[in-house]
């Protein structure tokens, strides 16, 4: 059998793929000037004229193009689209990292709600449009490395989870911000049989620290690549911790609780010797069964072509560093 070994140079399969059809169109409007909100509307002629490649016409779930400030250019290369979106945890939907993509395409995601209540002083419920109207939508390039050692670079639009807080008003008790994920077991095939949903107690809950969550870094995220993200990414609303593991950015968020004391965490729950509360990345201290230390980094090509990398402490966002100032990281991981 001969098996091709793709060289760095070599140019393999499609030539012209999403992600260069972003990058261009993101280009253009830069030169034009056209930055910023009311930018990038679908049918804007320019926009038209690039959306003529069609990059998921063909796809069950249609996302759409999304207003949003562009971001600053990133010295990492993007993983590619096709990767973010065919590669995924979403045990909701099967627990095999193609489960997602396959299983997750009629999920319906308008109309939806999420109830922001708990100790606060102004509850409020926002709805499927107020995801995309109340706040200023911006592009933050982030990596996101998962705790199973592989990492991605992905240019997701969303707003700081700070701006919602400060909207609602915490009040002095509030210590911890509770999440939840939908539960609509008709609708997650992982919710109705423990075998397909990997044994979780769903529906999955995730917790941070209130002033953690307050960091400007702390992203609600409604979209990824220039549009609304598909299902398979936590449509239509999922949160991005990138100086965490992954597991900490839950998805498809009904509901954020501010609360006294720590709040329960999924994957704390089903395995606590494994997986605490703060999971910051360390390449310090290892996950019980493997090494953390090294990362692989998702890019283009296959298997054979992903580079391993160092993995840093904070996934390389030191400006977090402060927050954790007097705490051992080791106990408390
Ligand atoms: N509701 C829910 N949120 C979730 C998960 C999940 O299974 N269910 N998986 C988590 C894990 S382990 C990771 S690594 C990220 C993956 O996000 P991505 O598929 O957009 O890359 O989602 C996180 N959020
Ligand atoms: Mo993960």
């Amino acid at each position: 059998m001969l098996i091709k070994i793709a060289r760095p140079g070599d140019c393999r399969e499609n030539e012209v793929t999403d992600e260069d059809i972003f990058l261009n169109r993101r280009q253009l409007l830069k030169q034009m000037g056209f930055v910023g909100a009311g930018a990038l509307l679908a049918n804007s002629p320019g926009a038209a004229a690039i959306n003529l490649f069609g990059d998921d016409n063909e796809k069950r779930f249609q996302t759409r193009d999304l207003e949003y400030t562009p971001g600053s250019e990133s010295a990492e290369v993007l993983t590619p689209k096709a990767k973010v979106i065919s590669h995924n945890n979403f045990y909701e939907f099967g627990t095999d990292k193609r489960d997602p993509k396959e299983n997750a395409q009629e999920f319906k995601v308008n109309p939806w709600q999420v109830r922001i209540d708990g100790l606060v002083e102004e509850p409020m419920t926002l709805g499927y449009d107020d995801l995309f109207t109340r706040f200023e939508l911006q592009e933050r390039i982030y990596r996101l490395r998962c705790v199973e050692a592989w990492s991605m670079v992905i240019p997701w639009i969303g707003f700081e989870l700070k701006s919602l807080l400060q909207q609602v008003k915490p009040l002095s008790s509030a210590k911890y911000v509770a999440f939840e994920t939908l539960y609509d077991p008709e609708q997650m095939p992982g919710q109705r049989n423990p075998f397909v949903g990997g044994g979780i107690d769903y529906p999955y809950v995730e917790g941070l620290r209130l002033d953690e969550a307050m960091h400007s870094l702390t992203l609600l995220s409604v979209g990824l690549y220039g549009k609304t993200l598909p299902p398979q990414n936590g449509a239509p609303i999922r949160l991005v911790v990138p100086w965490k593991y992954g597991f900490k950015s839950i998805k498809s968020i009904v509901r954020i609780r501010l609360v006294e004391s720590s709040p329960p965490t999924t994957w704390n729950l089903l395995a606590p010797n494994e997986y605490g509360f703060y999971a910051n990345v360390n390449p310090q201290v290892d996950h019980p069964r493997w090494s953390q230390a090294r990362e692989r980094r998702i890019t283009k090509g296959g298997l054979l072509s992903n580079n391993r990398i160092d993995t840093q402490l904070f996934n390389g966002y030191d400006e977090v560093a402060s927050l954790y100032q007097g705490m051992d990281l080791r106990r408390q991981y």
